[in-house]
């Protein structure tokens, strides 16, 4: 299966079968969050630079910008303030953007400003939509995350979802976009509210992996919506998915619970070498200094002993 390449100003990130997983941070997303929407539509940006510092050092490698404020007039404000998102994330890291938005002026205005190869996100298999949203793709070489529903909206039926995806595919190849720069979205439902939800992601990934040759992604959150203990959720969804063959999903690196769950699978699956980043990650911190590197001797002698 083709490897997707992603690029930021100086940096490439690369998807794939047999590959770490992607992770693409979540959090700069005023949905659910009310202090970061009335921040964004004021103008100030802190909020903003800051998550996507915190994510980046987390391990997030790209970063998901969403300016949907649920404001009433979506087509005018989103497109300002999607680009000036991105603009202040690009300022403070250096990672490629998920340009998040179903408003197509917003994705226009964020492809103007992202660097590098971005990934837009997203389209769907409505025929008004594959027309208004390929072009773009294709004239700046982006990638892009494809949702498998129609005018018919979100079938159940992981065969349907398969072959709307399909669809979408040999659309983008019509347009100049090669199937590698085309991530299938199996569309994540609430568990809560769809039973059974996580089994059919599973199921048309599994089909979109094998017979399309399409790296994947999901809003893995989403599966947890209105269920208590949400962590444990997204932490057994994403080790579930990871086995199916997910390649990248959209969630949140701040969540240690998450990262565990993503180390562990990468090792498990034999996507982390000798497993030295699951040992690495299970190190006590390395302290500043000389009296840190001394209690670190300590510490690594003490251990010894054990
Ligand atoms: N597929 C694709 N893109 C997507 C989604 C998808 N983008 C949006 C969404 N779904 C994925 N992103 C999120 C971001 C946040 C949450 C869920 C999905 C979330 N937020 C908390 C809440 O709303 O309760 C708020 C967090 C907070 O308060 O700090 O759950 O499916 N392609």
């Amino acid at each position: 299966m083709p490897d997707t390449i992603l690029r930021s100003r100086t940096q490439t990130v690369v998807m794939g079968p047999g590959r770490p997983f992607v992770i693409i941070g979540e959090r700069i997303n005023p949905t659910g969050r009310k202090k970061l929407a009335a921040e964004m539509l004021a103008g100030d940006f802190s909020r903003v630079r800051q998550d996507a510092m915190a994510q980046v050092a987390a391990g997030a490698h790209i970063l998901d910008v969403n300016a949907g404020l649920g404001v009433a007039n979506p087509e005018e404000l989103e497109p300002h303030i999607l680009a000036e998102a991105i603009r202040q994330v690009q300022e403070v890291v250096d990672v490629p953007i998920c340009i998040d938005s179903s408003v197509i002026p917003a994705l226009k205005a964020g492809l103007e400003v992202a660097h590098g190869k971005p990934i837009v996100n997203s389209v769907t298999a409505e025929e008004e939509r594959l027309e208004a949203i390929l072009p773009l793709v294709a004239e700046k070489g982006a990638a892009v995350i494809a949702l498998p529903n129609d005018e018919s909206g979100i079938s159940y039926d992981p065969r349907v979802r398969f072959q709307l995806a399909k669809k979408i595919v040999e659309r983008a190849e019509r347009y100049g976009i090669p199937r590698e720069d085309v991530i299938i979205d199996p569309l994540t439902m609430p568990a809560g509210a769809v039973p059974g939800s996580a089994k059919t992601v599973i199921q048309v990934v599994r089909m979109v992996s094998e017979e399309l040759g399409c790296n994947t992604t999901c809003g893995a959150s989403n599966i947890s919506f209105g269920l208590p203990n949400r962590k444990a959720l997204n932490a057994t969804f994403i080790a579930m998915v990871i086995a199916a063959g997910m390649t990248s999903a959209i969630t949140n690196p701040l969540e240690p619970e998450i990262m565990t769950a993503i180390r562990a699978a990468n090792a498990l699956m034999g996507y982390d070498e000798n497993c030295a980043a699951w040992i690495a990650s299970q190190q006590p911190p390395q302290e500043e200094g000389e009296e840190g590197a001394r209690r670190g001797r300590r510490r690594t002698r003490r251990s010894r002993r054990r």
